[in-house]
């Protein structure tokens, strides 16, 4: 049986995007975290797992790590299929990935904590600005989200017909930074039904931030 030692942290929303895919595949995993803003995550010890100094990261049989929480999550739905995380049509696929990438890889990237230190470190940013800049980009991600899950036929119950995909798991982790800095959501009324559908079920609240080992 293959053990998994996931190293992240609790608020983490990338680290949520995989212990949620973990809890709707219901596998099992030992819990490592790393209190980001201490640094817990810079020592070499951590950097020898993960030269990138960011989490998560997915140990396998305590000799192979993948990083990169999409990269993750495409490794846990190929080797755990049941359920699964993706459509089966290539053009559904195809959609899913789309919808996660405007979260993964065009709002979250330019908001991570290391960016905002050196927003605040280089270019004197204060808390004020910091906020500015993460809801510009979260806005400017989540209105066109919005749009399309407002209008696309295939969107269901969940981001993609009636079973969360890896699209709700990055909107519904999403939300949580979303929460922490403000973001008025009133005008994103699909997102919201969408969301509160992830946050009924249960392998979502395992994955949820307060939920973990290390939330204070
Ligand atoms: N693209 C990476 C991003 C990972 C990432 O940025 N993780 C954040 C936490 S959500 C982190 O480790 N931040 C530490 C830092 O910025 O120093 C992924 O999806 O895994």
């Amino acid at each position: 049986m293959v053990k998994y030692t996931l190293h992240n942290y609790f608020r983490s929303t990338t680290s949520a995007r995989v212990r949620i895919a973990l809890a709707i595949k219901g596998i099992d995993y030992n819990y490592k975290g790393y209190a980001l803003l201490p640094g817990e995550h810079k020592p070499k010890a951590y950097l020898n797992l993960n030269p990138q100094g960011l989490v998560p990261s997915l140990e396998i049989d305590g000799k192979t790590i993948i990083t990169q929480s999409m990269a993750i999550l495409e490794y846990l739905d190929e080797v755990h299929p049941s359920p699964p995380l993706l459509p089966t049509s290539a053009l559904g696929r195809a959609r899913v990935r789309s919808l996660c990438q405007i979260i993964s890889t065009d709002i979250h990237p330019i908001n991570n904590l290391r960016i905002l230190q050196y927003l605040e470190n280089n270019f004197e940013a204060s808390a004020d600005d910091k906020k500015a800049w993460y809801l510009n980009w979260a806005h400017a991600g989540f209105e066109a989200l919005e749009t399309r899950l407002a209008n696309e036929p295939e969107t269901g119950k969940f981001c993609h017909g009636n079973t969360p995909t890896m699209a709700d798991i990055c909107l519904y982790a999403q939300m949580f930074n979303n929460t922490r800095f403000g973001m008025d959501m009133r005008a994103y009324s699909t997102i919201i039904r969408i969301h509160k559908h992830c946050e009924n079920l249960e392998a979502f609240i395992a994955g949820a931030p307060l939920n973990q080992p290390d939330a204070k």
